[in-house]
Order: C-alpha cells, then sequence, then structure tokens
C-alpha cells in the first residue's frame, strides 16, 4: 500500500469521494481524495506509533482548544509528497494550489492558546515523543465572521458537515460519561499528527458525544417519540459549539459539562491502557502518564482522576492523593483577572455531586495542611479550592501540579511575584518557564516556500526544518549584498502575493511596494487595536496637511475576532473598518495609505499574511499578553516587530538586540506608579495631534451609525466608566507619544531596503529559540521526564 504513489492512488480515491468521474469531479471533491489517498498512507505508521507508545511513558495533553487549521498541505510536506500531488492534480488540469484552497479550517480554537496547542503536537510527532493531545470534536469551531456596513457579524461554522478525511471515528474505543442528570457515549475521534523527517505518527483525539442508544426504545413504545429525540438532541449539544472567549470566562453550565466531558473521557482511557498494559496495581500510574493541564479548562480531570481511584479502584485517600500529585503538570496562560475560571458550587451539585464531595474533600485537606505550615485564615481562604460558593479552578490545579509554569520569562516572573505569588511562597520547587513556541514546518518552511528555499540553499540542506537553530549559522551572511538582494526579492514577491490574495477575497486593491505593517489576533481591549486605529487617524490628519510631504507608502493590514458579547471590541472593529472607508474615500491620503481588514481572520488567512509582512504590531500594555505566538511567526519569515517590552517581546529583543527590533511604551514595572499620577485627559489636551484624531470619534468624520459605540470608546479613554473602571486602563494615551516616534522612524527606516533586509535577516538566523520544538524539548526534559520513542523507519 504505502508503496503506492499518489498519481494511481487519486483517481480510484477522488471517484469514491465524489460518486462520478473524475471529469465531472468539483476542486473539493478531489481535495476530499487526495486527502483520503494521504490518509491511506499514513494508516501503517499510525498504528505503529500507537502501539509503540502505549507500552512505555507517555504524556497526554488536555486542552479545551487545538487550532489545527488545514491539513493537507501541512500532511504532504511531512510525508515528502508534495511533487508527487501536484503531478496527480495536473493529470487532470488542475493546480495544487486551488485544490488546497478548498479546505476548511479546522478552528477548535480562538487564538493563541489553542494554536500553541496544534503547534505542541506539531513538535511531539517531529521529535518522535510519546504524546497525545485530547479534546472536543466541536461540531461548530469558531465562528466565521462577515463586516455588514463594518459591523462584525458571526456565523456557524460548520467545518465538517461537507465530511472531512482527517479524522477517523473509532467505534470500538468509545466510554461513558455520568452526569447527574444524564449520561452519555464519547466517541473518539482521531486526527493523525504527522511530523517532518520521522515515520512516527501522533494522535489528536477529540471527543463526540451521543446518546446511549440510538433510540430511546422505551421511549418510543410509551408513545413519547419525540421526548426521545428531544433528548437526543440534548446530549448532541454538549459537543455543538465552541464558546468564542479569548481570555474571558463565561460560567455556562454548558462549558463546564464539556470540561468534564473530555476530561473523563480521556481518563477512562488512560486507566484502561495503563491496566491493559501495566496490570490491575495502580500504584505506578505516574510513572507512566504524566498529563499536562492547557490552563484550567481541563483542571476537572484533578478531582475525577481521584473518583476513579476511590471508586472505581478501591484506593485510600492518601494512594490516591499520591499519584494524582505526581500525574499533574499546569499551564498557566493568562493574569487578566476576567480570565479566572470560578464556578458555582451549585452547578457542580448539579451536574456531578460526587466529584463535588471529592473537591470539598480536597478543599478540607488543603486548609488542614496549610494550618499546619501556620499560615493565615485569611491566606488559607483565599487560596483554597473552594471559598464564598465558588470552586477555584486555578487553586485546584495550583494544589494539585507538581509543575506550574507561565509561558513567557515575564509572564513566569509575573505569576511568581503577583498572581500566584502565595503558591510560589508555599511551593517555589513547582514554579518553572517555559516560552512558547511556533512549528517551523506550518509557518515558515510550508507557508515562505521561497524563504524556505533560500535558507535550504545557504545552509545546504533542510535540516533547519527540523533544527531552527541550525539557522544561526547563516548570520554569517549578514553582509552579503546579494544575499540580503534575494531576502528583498523574496519579501516582495510574497507581498506581490498577498496583493492578488486579497483582491480576489475581498476585491480590494494593495500597492505590493508599499510598507506592509500588521497587526493580526484576537480584539482585545489589552492588545490595543485602538492605539494602533488612532496613529492611522493622526497620520491621516498629517498627511491633509501637507499633502506634498515625503510620506512613505503604507498598507496597514488588520485581522481580528471579537467575542459576540464584547461590546467594546465590537466597537473597535466597526472604528477600524471606518479609518479605512475614511482613508480610501480621500483622494489624497488614498495616496500614501491603504487600510485593510481582512475578513474572517484564521489559520489560514495568516499563512498568507505573515509571509508578506514587513512590520509585526505586538503593541499589548506591558505585563498583559502572557506570550504572544505571532511575534515568533512574524520574526521568522523576516518581519521586524514594533512592540512593548510585553510577554515573548521581552525575549525577542533579547535575542536580536536594539537594532534589529523597534521597542516602545511604558515598562511593566513602571505602571502601578504611572496609574497614581494618570491623566489621560491631559494627553488628549496637550499631545499634539491627539485630541484631533480623538475628536473624529465623536464629530461627524467616523459615522457608527447612531450606535454611540464610537462615544463610549472615547469616553472609555478619557473619563472611565460608571461602574468604576478608572480611564484607559490600557495606557492608550500614555503610550500613544513614544508609539508614533517609534512607528514614524521605523517607516522612514524602510527606505534603506539594504539596511532593513539585514535586520530582517538577523531576526530570521536568530528565531532558533521559539521554535516550538526547543519548547517541547524542554517540557519533556524538565517536566514530562520524556524519551524520544522512534518507530522503526
Ligand atoms: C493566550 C494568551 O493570551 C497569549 O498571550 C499566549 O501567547 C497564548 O495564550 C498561548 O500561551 C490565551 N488564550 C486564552 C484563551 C482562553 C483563556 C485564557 C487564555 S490565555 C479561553
Amino acid at each position: 500500500m504505502a508503496a503506492e504513489n499518489l498519481t494511481e492512488l487519486i483517481g480510484p480515491f477522488v471517484k469514491s469521494e465524489s460518486g462520478r468521474t473524475l471529469k465531472d469531479s468539483t476542486l473539493r471533491e478531489f481535495w476530499a481524495g487526495l486527502s483520503a489517498a494521504v490518509m491511506s498512507k499514513i494508516a501503517d505508521d499510525w498504528d505503529a506509533t500507537r502501539t509503540a507508545y502505549a507500552a512505555g511513558r507517555q504524556e497526554h495533553y488536555l486542552s479545551a482548544e487545538f487550532l489545527e487549521g488545514r491539513a493537507l498541505l501541512n500532511n504532504l510536506n511531512n510525508l515528502g509528497l508534495v511533487e508527487e500531488a501536484e503531478a496527480a492534480v495536473k493529470q487532470y488540469g488542475l493546480e495544487l494550489s486551488d485544490v488546497l484552497e478548498e479546505e476548511p479550517d479546522a478552528a477548535l480554537g480562538n487564538g493563541g492558546l489553542g494554536r500553541l496547542a496544534a503547534c505542541f503536537l506539531d513538535s511531539c510527532a517531529t521529535l518522535d515523543y510519546p504524546v497525545t493531545g485530547y479534546g472536543i470534536l466541536y461540531r461548530y469551531g469558531l465562528f466565521k465572521q462577515t463586516f455588514e456596513n463594518g459591523f462584525q457579524s458571526e456565523h456557524p461554522d460548520a467545518w465538517m458537515e461537507e465530511g472531512y478525511p482527517f479524522v477517523i471515528r473509532r467505534e470500538e474505543e468509545q466510554r461513558r460519561v455520568r452526569f447527574a442528570d444524564m449520561e452519555v457515549r464519547a466517541v473518539p475521534y482521531d486526527m493523525p499528527i504527522t511530523g517532518y523527517g520521522t515515520n512516527n505518527v501522533g494522535t489528536l483525539r477529540l471527543w463526540k458525544s451521543e446518546p446511549l442508544e440510538e433510540f430511546d426504545y422505551d421511549a418510543f413504545n410509551s408513545q413519547r417519540f419525540t421526548d426521545a429525540i428531544v433528548e437526543r438532541e440534548r446530549v448532541m449539544d454538549l459537543c455543538r459549539v465552541l464558546y468564542p472567549n479569548d481570555t474571558t470566562f463565561e460560567g455556562k453550565v454548558l462549558r463546564v459539562r464539556q470540561q468534564y466531558f473530555f476530561t473523563s473521557a480521556s481518563l477512562q482511557e488512560m486507566i484502561a491502557n495503563y491496566l491493559e498494559q501495566h496490570g490491575e496495581d495502580l500504584t505506578d500510574f505516574a510513572k507512566y502518564n504524566c498529563i499536562q493541564l492547557n490552563d484550567t479548562h481541563p483542571v476537572l480531570a484533578i478531582p475525577e482522576l481521584m473518583r476513579i481511584l476511590l471508586d472505581e479502584h478501591g484506593m485510600t485517600w492518601e494512594d490516591a492523593w499520591e499519584i494524582v500529585t505526581k500525574t499533574f503538570a499546569y499551564t498557566n496562560h493568562t493574569v487578566l483577572a476576567e480570565a479566572l475560571e470560578t464556578w458555582q458550587v451549585s452547578i457542580f451539585e448539579k451536574l456531578f455531586p460526587r466529584v463535588l464531595e471529592i473537591v470539598y474533600e480536597i478543599d478540607r485537606r488543603f486548609r488542614e495542611d496549610l494550618r499546619e505550615r501556620g499560615i493565615d485564615e485569611g491566606k488559607i481562604n483565599y487560596l483554597a479550592p473552594v471559598s464564598d460558593g465558588l470552586v477555584h479552578m486555578a487553586w485546584i490545579a495550583c494544589y494539585a501540579s507538581f509543575s506550574i509554569n507561565g509561558v513567557a520569562a515575564l509572564h513566569t516572573e509575573i505569576l511568581k511575584r503577583e498572581t500566584l505569588h502565595d503558591w510560589y511562597e508555599i511551593w517555589p520547587e513547582r514554579f518553572n518557564n517555559k516560552t512558547n513556541g511556533v512549528t517551523p514546518r506550518r509557518w515558515l518552511n510550508q507557508c515562505n516556500p521561497r524563504l524556505a528555499a533560500l535558507l535550504t540553499e545557504l545552509s545546504g540542506s533542510d535540516a533547519w526544518v527540523s533544527d531552527l537553530d541550525k539557522l544561526a549559522d547563516l548570520e554569517k551572511f549578514a553582509d552579503d549584498e546579494k544575499v540580503l538582494g534575494w531576502v528583498t526579492e523574496i519579501k516582495d514577491a510574497n507581498k506581490a502575493d498577498f496583493a492578488k490574495w486579497i483582491k480576489a477575497r475581498q476585491g480590494v486593491d494593495v500597492d505590493p511596494t508599499s510598507v506592509f505593517d500588521v497587526q493580526i489576533k484576537r480584539l482585545h481591549e489589552y492588545k490595543r487595536q485602538l492605539m494602533n486605529a488612532i496613529y492611522i487617524i493622526d497620520l491621516y490628519y498629517r498627511i491633509k496637511e501637507n499633502p506634498e510631504g515625503n510620506w512613505p507608502k503604507r498598507t496597514f493590514i488588520f485581522g481580528a475576532k471579537s467575542a459576540p458579547g464584547y461590546v467594546r471590541a465590537k466597537a473597535i472593529i466597526k472604528l477600524i473598518n471606518e479609518v479605512a472607508r475614511l482613508v480610501d474615500n480621500d483622494p489624497v491620503v488614498s495616496k500614501f495609505i491603504t487600510v485593510v481588514f481582512v475578513e474572517n481572520y484564521n489559520v489560514s488567512p495568516a499563512e498568507h499574511i505573515i509571509p508578506a509582512a514587513d512590520v509585526s504590531e505586538q503593541i499589548s500594555t506591558a505585563g498583559k499578553e502572557a506570550s504572544g505566538t505571532s511575534n515568533m511567526k512574524f520574526m521568522m519569515n523576516g518581519a521586524l516587530t514594533l512592540g512593548t517590552l510585553d510577554g515573548a517581546n521581552v525575549e525577542i529583543l533579547d535575542a536580536v538586540g536594539d537594532d534589529n527590533a523597534y521597542i516602545f511604551g511604558a515598562k511593566e514595572e513602571e505602571l502601578p506608579a504611572l496609574r497614581e499620577s494618570y491623566n489621560p485627559r491631559e494627553a488628549y489636551e496637550t499631545v499634539p495631534g491627539l485630541k484631533r484624531a480623538l475628536d473624529a470619534f465623536v464629530n461627524g468624520t467616523l459615522d457608527d451609525n447612531n450606535t454611540g459605540m464610537f462615544h463610549d470608546l472615547l469616553s472609555s479613554l478619557l473619563d472611565g466608566t460608571n461602574w468604576g473602571e478608572p480611564a484607559d486602563v490600557y495606557f492608550v494615551l500614555a503610550d500613544f507619544p513614544s508609539y508614533r516616534e517609534t512607528r514614524d522612524r521605523m517607516a522612514a527606516d524602510y527606505a534603506d531596503r539594504q539596511a532593513w533586509a539585514r535586520k530582517c535577516w538577523i531576526n530570521i538566523c536568530r528565531s532558533g529559540r521559539f521554535s516550538s520544538d526547543r519548547t517541547i524539548n524542554d517540557y519533556a526534559r524538565e517536566v514530562w521526564k520524556l524519551e524520544a520513542t522512534p518507530i522503526k523507519k
């Protein structure tokens, strides 16, 4: 089977997918056929990997989100089948690139946290680590975004409704999950995770909820047919939709059901595998299993594992707790208070009373433990798993985990100093940092084939693709004019590609010779897209004032979804769209600048945008962005960072030095003092140009269709709110002057393309640290204690 080539395989697979002759098949059917053919080539190695991993020590990555994006090209690249696939579709007069664009994004995540999980699985597969991802097969991924008159509107993303060849249903490995008010089947759908330069194939296991019986015949026979159908739908509802909040907690019952559902099913599988491989005595469970909790969303796994060990395997509390506290490791991804998961005790009571009982017992013993350590009651009550009628998921995680990590150096320091300070005082040895990373397969080799070819040629092999530190050897070309010329040519070609892509997608014209200045990430006040927009409004007025000025040509690119209920974020989206219109309608200003808001930003648009970027906007308020990961993707692709000293920006600056990054704004340690004296109204009155730019929100220059939302935005900056929120919480106006100065300087620097290209090259060559391979090797060595387990070649 594996010997068959794609040229032979594709015909039959397309036919079976489409049920038609090849010449009548659609592009989508070609995509499905080619994908199915690729799956058939993976099957044997996948099976061998699963068998190899089952026997030894394994790590299980529990995450409510996996933002995989598209799978076909990634798999073709990993299997070395791109050329074969090109030839295979060419026989039918098609282009592979057109076939690839047919694939829907698997958008089972909101943003950085979900995409990180996907990059991690990629690295685990590439490095042969025995790691499995567990999550939820959401029927609807993150909503699709459209703009209606500049306003965001949301549409369901039924991403696998038309069939999706990259998941396999494993009927025989289903589990049962019990809630107080219902019992459901958890059916696993497995996605193969191929690696680069290895035959190992990892697994992402996504659970789907289904009714226990296809039909409740009892209900049917007693003429309650419709009741039976309604009950069925209730079970299917469980996995229906991904909650669209990034870094904010929403205490919906369905969400906590999802969390218990996938963690319980995953644990049952781990236990079953242990019993099969290592016998009835579970004492050594933690010797063979380690569980990484991706934020607090899977923390119910802690009391659930206790429940399984106590109730189903008759262990004592002490023995069970011993296992649990050697098994779990917790990653914190944010210090924002609004992200803290605290569930009402009454919800636990209703859904899983036995789990609540266990949580209470953890709480009781926790209090006893801390009292013995001489800690005062006030602090104990604050840190306790249960207090004031709320279950604190982060506190359970901190108490039960042997490892607690942040996702960038600065973030981990803030955890130790503030957010988790009390925990750090009691258990300092649990704390460690694991700076995030991104996979260079998708985020360089795959999305930027021109640059990848240059890197391979200059280094004499493609070894850098799975060992990104190798790029450091290429720094010797930093003053080689020929190489720098190629770097510039590659960027220009990528920009031309982007221009074509966005024209076809949104009908917008962009000038590929302009500076491409990009901010793509979830819309949140702390990320300060608003500061970016204010800069553009100010620039608009400055150009109008001086139309003969030597203004560099620039394209400002945005991509961002707002949580549907986040009113202020939605107002910022409308504002940016209105700024785009203002600029576009002005015959003078539009000669110099263009504003493009990429609709429905997602993983695959990012793959078009990032290779074309010159400027990477990483402008969050210092201390608020735990890490950021697009900053790393931009760096790898030779875009220069315009950023604050926040999250992983700090480490990027460390790697490239002051000359090769543009840093501005208040530092995290300066903010408390600044807050004391901060008066945003004074900035409004005194910073040149600021009043003019902000007045545009409300004086008719920008139109919010009489919703009042721009007025609210302005007053959030100048007045705060009558529910006690201070003015300009995120220091937009405070950082604006240094942002403007730095951004202006950056645009002027671009004119010297050679000097600019040199900076780009340094960024590329020093991006090795930001490969998720480095991150995963660190987790494997320091937290998971995991050995690479290659299957035979
Ligand atoms: C993000 C962080 O905001 C970002 O800075 C970081 O790079 C990324 O995680 C990966 O570590 C987060 N996303 C979420 C999503 C939810 C809750 C908390 C966070 S933190 C739903």
